[in-house]
């Protein structure tokens, strides 16, 4: 048992040497690997066939210039990239992300959570993220669509329902998918609304698919309170973020009978001690796309704390929905302390792994996000199915749906972790039963 994971240690190490400077890379294949000891011990094959080493290795990577003009007629270069990480499980699946950020390590960490993730959902897809370091904030729509235009340019070759959909992440929501799918048509002269997901709702788009991360994370919040006999009825909640996955996941919340007290964007925190008005955070965001500060504009007894932290805020449920690494060591504390007893994380990656290992510590639900927030691309894939099919299904049914994917993914961590010796630790869960199944199938297509 030492010795094996010595191995993976090695393992780990060779991962370092390959991939200098890409910190948040490392991050998320260590957490993977430190799971694995027990896992290379019940299968001696997947070491003999060196599938940690090959999952580890992205299929392809693909990072290209982004040439574009701003409405002064300047020219911009930005850097555009998709890393294709693995295809066991079907077409390389993940979304794109816009934001100042990104570089190869991001979407790295990113398309190996994918991975696992889009494996936990149970539905036919690879993993895979791309992006680009183009700051969508500020930028007119014409600037936006000319941006999209020019990255599906050089995108569309590498793309198709069978080969690669990506869909949206930070900065990418409906209005980019809406200049990408245009340019996709418009340079293959073919209308492949499998290509992409998160797509209009006349034009191959799913109904859930843009409350389906919120919602779903909100559902795993959920399943985990139930094995508790507990439920949200009554809870004080913090949900980070004012974007989608947060927006979304504050509607399941009210819906199940929590309170969302507070939420926040890069700038800020706003604390609404009644409960926030989600149709003016809907109306300040997703309408007029401003800043989350103007919340008190309308409702004056409201707070906004400038560059504030929302974990200092007390809370029963916390919802990490902004981005990674937003929850270090210090704020997990003063959630345990403060009385949190749940963690359910919409964003990927926003717990260090300081924080990780005290919400473990401590024995509080905490749901990470290759599970919690895995509904996202869950409802992808059902949108990839109705597209296959030419048909589209109501709210109603879809929710169900999505509610179920949810509630199994809950049950198959669950059962993981017990079954691993680690009851109630769905990290381990969630990292073993999403690796298994990719490894199996490596194992089956042979040295590829
Ligand atoms: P949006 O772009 O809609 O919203 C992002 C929100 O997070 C904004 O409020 C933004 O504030 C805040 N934020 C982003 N980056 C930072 C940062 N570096 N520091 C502080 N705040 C930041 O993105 P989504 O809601 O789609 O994504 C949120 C998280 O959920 C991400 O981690 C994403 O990977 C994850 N996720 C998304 C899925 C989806 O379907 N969209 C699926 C699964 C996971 P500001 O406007 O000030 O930048
Ligand atoms: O991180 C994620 O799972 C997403 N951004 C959604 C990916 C998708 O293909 O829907």
């Amino acid at each position: 048992m030492a010795k094996v994971d010595m191995k993976i240690e090695g393992m780990y190490q060779e991962v370092l040497k390959r991939n200098p400077g890409e910190t948040e890379f490392h991050q998320a294949v260590l957490e993977v690997l430190e799971c694995l000891g027990p896992v290379v011990v019940k299968h001696p094959e997947y070491l003999e066939r060196k599938i940690i080493e090959r999952i580890c290795e992205p299929e392809r990577q693909i990072i290209f210039r982004v040439p574009w003009q701003d409405d002064k007629g300047i020219v911009q270069i930005n850097r555009g990239f998709r890393v294709e990480f693995n295809s066991s499980l079907g077409p390389y699946k993940g979304g794109l992300r816009f934001h100042p950020s990104v570089y190869l390590g991001i979407i790295k960490f990113l398309g190996f959570e994918q991975i696992f993730k889009n494996s936990l959902t149970g539905l036919p897809i690879g993993g895979g993220k791309g992006g680009s370091d183009f700051d969508p904030k500020g930028k007119s729509d014409d600037e936006v669509m000319r941006f999209c235009q020019s990255f599906m340019t050089e995108l569309y070759r590498h793309l198709g329902e069978h080969t690669d959909v990506p869909a949206g992440d930070i900065g990418v929501g409906g209005r980019e998918i809406g200049y990408m799918f245009g340019q996709y048509k418009r340079i293959t002269n073919r209308y492949e609304p499998g290509v992409l997901t998160g797509k209009g709702l006349t034009w191959g788009g799913s109904l859930v698919r843009t409350e389906a991360t919120g919602y779903g994370a909100t559902f795993f919040v959920n399943e985990m309170l139930k094995a508790r006999n507990d439920s949200f009825e009554g809870k004080k909640c913090l949900v980070s973020g004012s974007g989608n996955v947060a927006i979304y996941t504050i509607e399941k919340i009210h819906q199940l009978g929590g309170t969302c007290i507070a939420c926040s964007d890069s700038n800020g925190v706003i604390y609404d001690e009644k409960g926030l008005d989600l149709d003016l955070i809907k109306q300040i965001k997703e309408v007029e796309r401003r800043r989350i500060e103007d919340y008190t504009k309308k409702h004056k007894h409201a707070k906004y704390i400038a560059n504030g932290n929302i974990w200092d805020i007390p809370c029963q449920v916390a919802m990490p929905s902004a981005t990674q690494n937003e929850i270090n060591g210090k704020d997990a504390a003063t959630l345990v302390k403060n009385g949190c007893i749940a963690v359910g994380e919409g964003a990927n990656m926003p717990t260090t792994p300081e924080g990780v290992k005290i919400f473990l510590d401590a024995k509080i639900a905490y749901g990470p996000g290759k599970a919690a927030n895995a509904g996202g691309v869950a409802t992808s894939a059902l949108e990839m199915q109705q597209n296959a099919s030419r048909d589209s299904w109501s709210f109603e049914y879809t929710e169900k749906k999505l509610e179920d994917i949810m509630i199994n993914i809950h049950r198959n961590c669950f059962e993981t972790a017990e079954e691993y010796g680690a009851p109630g630790n769905y990290v381990l869960g969630a990292n073993i039963c999403g690796f298994i199944k990719v490894a199996n199938a490596m194992v089956a297509h042979g040295l590829i």
